[in-house]
């Protein structure tokens, strides 16, 4: 994450800065800098009317209050915004369109990051929030396709702990029993709580209420050796992944970020090189990539691409691109996870829709994108698009 901080030149990360300020040991110059760049890219956005959705205004809070400066007050040179307002303007049109159409603007992982952030910081909340996150939870709406989505639960989980308690919550007390019981029901025999890129965020949820988890129902050791089991065969090398399993591993929460003590903060973490991997002999492999349209059938198309051995996906979609360029177009968009397939052919996904392009080996989804995952010798990789 440190080294993403200083050589990315990319969009700064508040996933990441909230990861490093949850940490014990501290960088402190690289915290500053991605501070700094925090700060400025939300005042960017805001002035040019960039995309910034609920949830990113979230986790922008989040970072910046968690080095002790306040986000109802952010300003560079000249410029000045208040960020809590603005993510309670943005919270209240996630609510509306809820109302209107039962569905979020964005989704519910942001819908609960919005609500989390402002307990976190002591805000209010938008009337009927917390309202309709318990009504959500209640009617099974964390899902994508037929799946319980269980970083999306969990985040809910915290919001929902955060927020019991205080006036007009009764409802969080059978939201937050429903929600732990579907994390719990996917804790698997190794630990793993969804798939090793839930399990950070699930681990927080359970530690957070722990009061409500019986302690038969799932060991926390096992989770947290798997992660570090997981960070050594290399799952965790993306710093977004990172840092969405970092704060389980300091035994912290995303709700301890109220209790940071800056001025406590020693600059102490030794930062090591990373030695580049050992250079195997890249031999080439056969990959069959198949792009179908899952929703109106207009077309169903393959091709078999030669790409080096441990290459990423992205490479078999260029390959496959350069060789039938009418056919096999596509286009991405950046995010902090990486380059999100948005486009095949003519087909663009779609939030108002809820149409995306799904990554499967075979009829089994991928659990990472076309940045990190290194298809196989042999593999079927299908893009289908659809909606969730
Ligand atoms: C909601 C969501 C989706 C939605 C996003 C659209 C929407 N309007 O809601 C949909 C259903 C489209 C989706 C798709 C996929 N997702 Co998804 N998604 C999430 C979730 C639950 C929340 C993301 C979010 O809103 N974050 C908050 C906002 C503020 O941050 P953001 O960076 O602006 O969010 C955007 C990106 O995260 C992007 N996005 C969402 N998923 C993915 C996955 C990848 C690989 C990339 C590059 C970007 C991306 O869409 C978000 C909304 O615009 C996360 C959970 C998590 N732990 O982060 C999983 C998560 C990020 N997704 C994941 C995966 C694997 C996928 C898919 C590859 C699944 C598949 N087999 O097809 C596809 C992407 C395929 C492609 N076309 O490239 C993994 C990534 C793991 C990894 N190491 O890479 C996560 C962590 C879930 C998990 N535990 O497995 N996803």
């Amino acid at each position: 994450m440190v080294h993403s901080v200083n050589s990315s030149g990319g969009p700064p990360n508040p996933s990441v800065h909230v990861a490093l300020r949850l940490a014990r040991d501290h960088h402190l110059p690289t915290e500053g800098v991605l501070l700094q760049q925090l700060k400025v890219s939300a005042i960017e956005k805001v002035k040019h009317g960039d995309n910034f959705s609920s949830g990113l205004v979230a986790l922008y809070s989040l970072a910046i209050a968690a080095s002790c400066n306040n986000p109802a007050n952010v300003s560079y040179k000249e410029d000045r915004i208040d960020l809590i307002e603005i993510l309670q303007e943005k919270l209240t049109e996630e609510i509306k369109h809820i109302v209107n159409t039962t569905f979020p603007l964005t989704n519910y992982y942001q819908v609960s990051l919005d609500v989390l952030t402002l307990c976190v910081l002591e805000r209010e909340l938008p009337q009927d929030s917390v309202q309709i996150l318990c009504e959500a939870a209640m009617k099974d709406k964390f899902k994508y396709g037929k799946e319980f989505s269980v970083d999306t639960g969990a985040v809910a989980a915290l919001a929902l702990r955060c927020v019991k308690g205080k006036p007009n919550t009764q409802c969080t007390f059978s939201a937050l029993h429903k929600v732990l019981n579907q994390i719990l029901h996917q804790v698997k025999d190794d630990g793993i709580i969804g798939n090793i890129y839930s399990t950070g965020l699930a681990i927080q949820a359970l530690s957070a209420n722990s009061d409500l988890v019986p302690s038969v129902q799932w060991n926390k050791t096992k989770s947290m050796y798997r992660l570090l089991s997981a960070i050594r065969e290399g799952s965790f090398s993306n710093p977004q992944a990172a840092s969405q399993i970092t704060p389980s591993l300091e035994c912290r929460t995303y709700l301890d970020v109220r209790e940071l003590n800056c001025t406590a903060d020693r600059s102490n973490l030794t930062v090591t090189t990373t030695s580049p991997p050992p250079t195997t002999q890249a031999v080439p492999i056969t990959v069959e990539y198949n792009i179908v349209d899952g929703l109106t059938h207009s077309f169903n198309d393959a091709v078999n691409v030669s790409v080096l051995a441990g290459s990423p996906l992205i490479r078999v979609l260029e390959k496959a691109r350069d060789l039938y360029p009418d056919r096999f177009s596509f286009n991405v968009t950046s995010t902090q996870w990486g380059p999100l397939l948005t486009t095949v052919r003519n087909l663009t996904a779609s939030t108002e829709n809820r149409t995306y392009w799904q990554l499967l080996s075979g009829t089994e989804p991928l659990g990472q994108g076309i940045g990190d995952y290194k298809p196989k010798d042999e593999e079927r990789i299908v893009a289908n698009y659809t909606q969730y």
